[in-house]
C-alpha cells in the first residue's frame, strides 16, 4: 500500500458524528524517558448499538493489555493496523461500558515534538491536532469531548496536567479538569520547573492560582508573562464578559516546540522564545509578541476550549476569532492604527502571498491529506479579517450580541462554521448566505475603483470585483466586500466621513452627492476588506492622502503605494522616487505624529512585498532588479535627508531603565528606522557606537544588522557569541541576522557554513527556523539565480523530514511562490521540489506540501 492508500484525503463532507459518547477518560502515567507506560479508562457509552469501536492509535503504541469491563475481548475481535485498533461491535456490551488500554510509549525518541516529549530533560506534550494519538488509544478528535482524570507516577519534582490539583506528593500528582474537552487540549509536563507565581480573581470572586514555569535560572525572565497574562484576564472580562473557569492557570516555557504555543486547558505548552524575556536578550517585538500569544493563548479559554471545533475543517473557528480578539487587545493595550498597519503588513507577506500561489486555500478548507498542513495564515490571519468583516457589516453592537449568543447558545459544544454565521443572522436579521464566500472560496478578490465627477457636485465610484482561480476553484462568484469609504475636500478638510459601502455584485457604482468640489477619495478606510485594490490615481494624489487622510491607515497606505510605485518603475529600468522622498521626509519630521507610525512610514517595503506587487501587476519579478531598486531608493532617501535623520537618531533616544510600553518602543522603531537609512552613508558608523553602547537587545540586534550589511559585522558578532553564548533564544538571532543581512551573492554560502557549526542544533526548531527561515526571508539571497539557496533548502528539508516532518513541511512554504518567477528559476525550483518528492520515506506532511506545489 501507498502512503496515499493509507491515509486517504479527508473531505469535509464526509463528516459523521462519533458513534460512542466517552462520559470520562481517567489516564495514569509512569513516566520513564524512553519507557513510559499510559493505563486508559474511558467510560464509554453506545449512540450506535451497531458501531465497531474504532480508536485512533499509531504504530508506536506498544499494546500491553486490553479490557472491556475488566475482561479481555476475544481476539477475533479485535484488530489493529498502523494507525488505529478496532473492536468489533459483536465484543461491546449493549449499555454503558469501560474500555481499558495500556500502552508503553518512548517519549525519548520522539524527534518530531508530536505527542508525549522530551525537551532537555522534561517530559511535555502537544496534542493538537492528533498527536494524542501517539500517547494512547482514543477517538482522536475534537467532536469526541469529556471530563478527564490524570494521574502521574514520576520522580521529577513537578507534575501538571490540566484542570485542577487534586492531590500532590513525592512521586505522584493527580489532576482533575470537570470541563469536557477534546483530546487535543490534553497536557501533561513533568520536570525540574520553577515557578513565579501571582494570584487572580474574577468578576463574580473566583480565585486563580497563577503560575509561569521555567527551567531553574529563567525566573527573572518570566515577570512579563506574567504580566501580560494577568492583562489578558482582565480585558476578556471586560471587553467580552468572559471569566476563567479553574483554580489555577499554569503556563510552560519549552525549548523544543513546533509552533509559536499552545492552549490547553489550564495548562498552556509555550516556546520559549514567546515567554523569556529581558531587555538583555529580547527585543521590543519579543516584548510585544509575548504579550500577543500570551493573550492569544489565554483567550483561546473560551473561543476553542469550552466551544471548540466539530471537526479540523472548522479550524478558523477557533482560530480566526481568537486572532481577531487577540488584535483587538494589541489595539487596546497599544497603539491601535499601528497595530492595524502592522497586521495588514503581515497579512500581505503571508496570507497574499499564500493565496496567490499553489497553496491557496479557503478559510474553510473542505479537504486535507495532514491537517498540520493547514495552520496556515490563510486559516489565522484571513480568519481574524473575515470577522472583522462581519464585525463592521453589522457594527459594534450587532457583533456584541451575536458573541453573548455564541457563548450562550453554543457553550460546551464542538461548533462549526454555519454555527458562528447562524449566531450572526440571528442576532442582527442579516441574511449571511452571500457573506458565507468568504469561507468557502479561496484567493484575494482584486477591486477596481474608477471615479466619475459631474462638475456639478455629484461623485460615483464604480467598483468591479475579479477573484483569479485557485487550484481546484476556477470561478468564484462576487462577494460582499464592505468599503470603507471617506472623501477629503481640495483644502485637506474631510468632506464625507467614513461610511461603508457595501459591494454585493461584481460591478456596483455609489454616488455622493452636494459636494462643493471635487474630493479625493479615501478609499478602502482600516483595510476594511482584504482585497488587492487598484484604483487611477497620481503621485501627487497619493502625496495628498499621506498629508491630508484622516484615517491613519489610509493614511499610512497612501505612503506605500507611493513607495510600491516607485519601487516596481525602478525595478522595471524606470526612473521615479522623488515624490515618495519628499513626502516621506515631511511626515517623518511631524513631531507630532506618533513616532512608530512615522518609522512605518519610513521603512520601505520589504523584497518579498515588492515581488508580490510586480506579480499581481502581471509582471515577472527579478529578484536583483527588486533588491537594486529597493536599494537605491532607500540610498537617495538618505542622502536627501541626512540631516532630519540624524535629528531623528538624536531626539529619539530613551533615556533611564528599558520598559518595553508602546511609548518608549516607539520611539526605538522610529531611532532604528533612522538608523538603518543613515548606515548606508555613514559607512556604519553610528551603528557600531550603537552596537557598543545599548543597554537593549532592540538597538543592538538594529546595530549589529547594520553592520552586517556594511560588511563589517564580524566583531560584533564575535562579542555576542561571547556574551550569549549560552543563551538559546539570543543564538537563534545570531544565525538568523547573519544569514538575513548577507549579501545575495553570499547568502546560501554564509547559511552552508554556518549550518556545520557544533552549536547549529538542527533538531531544535527554533534553531532550524533561525537559519533556513533567515535564508528563505534574504529574498534576493534565496531567490539567487545559481540556485544555491534552492539547494541548500532542499537538502535540509529531506534531512530533517526524517526528524520532525511538522517542521520540514512548514519550512517548505518558502518555495510556495515559485511559480511567479522567471523560466531558469522555475526550474531551479521545480528540481529541487522533484528531488524532495522523490524522498523515500517522505512524511505525509511533507509529501502532501510538495505536490500542492508541483501540481
Ligand atoms: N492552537 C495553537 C497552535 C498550535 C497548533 C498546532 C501545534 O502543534 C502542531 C501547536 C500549536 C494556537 O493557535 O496557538
Ligand atoms: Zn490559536
Amino acid at each position: 500500500m501507498t502512503q496515499a492508500e493509507k491515509h486517504p484525503v479527508q473531505y469535509l463532507s464526509n463528516y459523521r458524528p462519533y458513534p460512542f459518547a466517552v462520559e470520562e477518560t481517567r489516564l495514569t502515567f509512569v513516566l520513564n524517558p524512553d519507557d513510559t507506560e499510559v493505563r486508559a479508562e474511558l467510560a464509554l457509552s453506545p449512540v450506535d448499538q451497531n458501531a465497531d469501536l474504532v480508536l485512533d492509535g499509531g504504530k508506536g503504541l506498544r499494546l500491553i493489555a486490553l479490557g472491556i469491563d475488566g475482561q479481555e475481548p476475544d481476539p477475533a475481535h479485535v484488530s489493529r493496523d498502523d494507525e488505529r485498533l478496532t473492536i468489533a461491535a459483536a465484543a461491546l456490551p449493549d449499555g454503558p461500558f469501560t474500555l481499558a488500554t495500556t500502552v508503553r510509549i518512548d517519549p525519548s525518541a520522539n524527534t518530531a515534538f508530536e505527542g508525549l516529549y522530551l525537551s532537555g530533560g522534561m517530559f511535555c506534550t502537544q496534542c493538537e491536532a492528533e498527536g494524542f494519538r501517539h500517547i494512547t488509544f482514543y477517538p482522536d478528535r475534537p467532536d469526541v469531548m469529556a471530563p478527564f482524570r490524570v494521574r502521574i507516577h514520576s520522580d521529577l519534582p513537578v507534575l501538571l496536567s490540566n484542570g485542577n490539583p487534586v492531590e500532590t506528593r513525592q512521586g505522584f500528582a493527580e489532576w482533575h479538569d470537570p470541563w469536557p474537552k477534546p483530546a487535543y487540549l490534553f497536557a501533561l509536563v513533568a520536570g525540574d520547573l520553577r515557578a513565579i507565581s501571582d494570584a487572580f480573581q474574577t468578576a463574580s470572586g473566583r480565585d486563580v492560582a497563577l503560575n509561569v514555569w521555567v527551567r531553574p535560572g529563567d525566573e527573572t525572565r518570566a515577570g512579563f508573562a506574567m504580566e501580560s497574562l494577568i492583562k489578558s484576564m482582565k480585558w476578556d472580562e471586560q471587553v467580552y464578559g468572559r471569566e476563567y473557569d479553574l483554580d489555577v492557570f499554569n503556563i510552560v516555557a519549552v525549548d523544543d516546540f513546533n509552533m509559536g504555543a499552545m492552549e490547553n486547558k489550564g495548562l498552556n505548552i509555550f516556546n520559549s522564545k514567546l515567554v523569556l524575556a529581558s531587555p538583555e536578550t529580547a527585543t521590543d517585538l519579543d516584548y510585544e509578541r509575548i504579550e500577543a500569544v500570551i493573550a492569544h493563548e489565554y483567550f483561546h479559554n473560551w473561543t476553542g476550549n469550552r466551544i471548540t471545533c466539530r471537526d479540523w475543517f472548522q479550524l478558523c473557528l477557533k482560530e480566526g476569532l481568537t486572532v481577531f480578539r487577540d488584535q483587538q487587545f494589541t489595539s487596546d493595550m497599544r497603539s491601535a492604527p499601528v497595530k492595524r498597519i502592522a497586521d495588514v503588513q503581515t497579512l500581505r507577506a503571508r496570507q497574499f502571498r499564500e493565496d496567490q500561489g499553489p497553496l491557496a486555500h479557503p478559510v474553510r478548507p473542505d479537504h486535507y491529506e495532514e491537517i498540520n498542513n493547514f495552520y496556515t495564515a490563510t486559516v489565522y490571519e484571513k480568519g481574524a479579517e473575515v470577522i472583522g468583516m462581519l464585525k463592521r457589516l453589522v457594527g459594534d453592537e450587532g457583533y456584541a450580541r451575536a458573541l453573548d449568543l455564541y457563548f450562550d447558545r453554543h457553550d460546551g459544544d464542538a461548533a462549526t462554521i454555519e454555527d458562528w454565521l447562524k449566531v450572526f443572522e440571528d442576532a442582527t436579521g442579516r441574511d449571511l448566505t452571500q457573506f458565507k464566500r468568504w469561507y468557502t472560496d479561496a484567493g484575494t478578490p482584486h477591486l477596481t475603483m474608477t471615479e466619475e465627477w459631474d462638475g456639478k457636485g455629484g461623485l460615483v465610484l464604480h467598483f468591479e470585483q475579479q477573484t483569479p482561480p485557485t487550484p481546484g476553484q476556477d470561478h468564484k462568484p462576487p462577494r460582499v466586500i464592505p468599503i470603507a469609504t471617506g472623501l477629503i475636500g481640495p483644502n485637506g478638510d474631510e468632506v464625507a466621513a467614513t461610511r461603508v459601502l457595501e459591494m454585493t455584485e461584481a460591478r456596483q457604482s455609489f454616488s455622493f452627492d452636494g459636494l462643493g468640489a471635487r474630493p479625493v477619495v479615501s478609499v478602502l478606510r482600516g483595510f476594511s476588506a482584504p482585497v488587492v485594490l487598484h484604483r487611477q490615481i497620481d503621485d501627487a494624489t497619493r502625496a495628498f492622502l499621506l498629508a491630508h487622510d484622516t484615517d491613519p491607515f489610509s493614511r499610512w497606505e497612501a505612503g506605500r503605494e507611493l513607495a510600491l510605485s516607485a519601487l516596481t518603475a525602478l525595478a522595471q529600468g524606470q526612473d521615479a522616487g522623488d515624490d515618495f522622498i519628499g513626502s516621506v521626509a515631511r511626515l517623518a519630521a511631524e513631531d507630532a505624529t506618533d513616532p512608530a507610525f512615522r518609522a512605518l512610514c519610513l521603512n520601505l517595503p520589504g523584497e518579498e512585498e515588492i515581488a508580490t506587487r510586480l506579480s499581481s501587476l502581471g509582471h515577472v519579478p527579478d529578484p536583483d532588479a527588486i533588491h537594486a531598486a529597493r536599494d537605491g531608493l532607500a540610498t537617495r532617501l538618505a542622502q536627501a535627508n541626512h540631516e532630519l535623520l540624524d535629528r531623528l537618531y538624536q531626539d529619539m533616544a530613551v533615556d533611564g531603565p528599558y520598559s518595553p510600553d508602546a511609548q518608549p518602543a516607539a520611539k526605538r522603531s522610529l531611532r532604528i528606522a533612522a538608523l538603518g537609512l543613515l548606515n548606508r552613508i555613514d559607512g556604519g558608523d553610528r551603528a557600531e557606537v550603537l552596537f557598543g553602547t545599548a543597554g537593549n537587545m532592540t538597538e543592538r540586534m538594529a546595530a549589529l544588522a547594520c553592520l552586517i550589511r556594511r560588511g563589517r559585522g564580524q566583531a560584533a558578532l564575535d562579542a555576542m557569541l561571547d556574551e550569549f553564548g549560552d543563551n538559546r533564544l539570543v543564538m537563534d538571532k545570531w544565525f538568523s541576522v547573519q544569514v538575513m543581512a548577507a549579501p545575495s551573492d553570499d547568502a546560501a554560502a554564509i547559511a552552508e557554513r554556518l549550518s556545520q557549526r557544533q552549536d547549529f542544533d538542527w533538531k531544535n526548531p527554533n534553531r532550524f527556523r533561525a537559519l533556513l527561515g533567515g535564508l528563505a526571508a534574504n529574498h534576493a539571497g534565496f531567490h539567487h539565480a545559481g540556485g544555491a539557496g534552492y539547494a541548500f533548502t532542499a537538502d535540509w528539508l529531506m534531512r530533517v523530514d526524517a526528524v520532525n516532518p511538522q517542521i520540514a513541511a512548514r519550512m517548505s512554504t518558502a518555495f510556495e511562490t515559485w511559480p511567479r518567477y522567471d523560466e531558469n528559476r522555475q526550474q531551479l525550483v521545480r528540481e529541487q521540489l522533484q528531488r524532495v518528492a522523490g524522498l523515500t520515506d517522505i512524511s505525509r506532511n511533507l509529501r502532501e506540501m510538495v505536490s500542492r506545489m508541483l501540481e
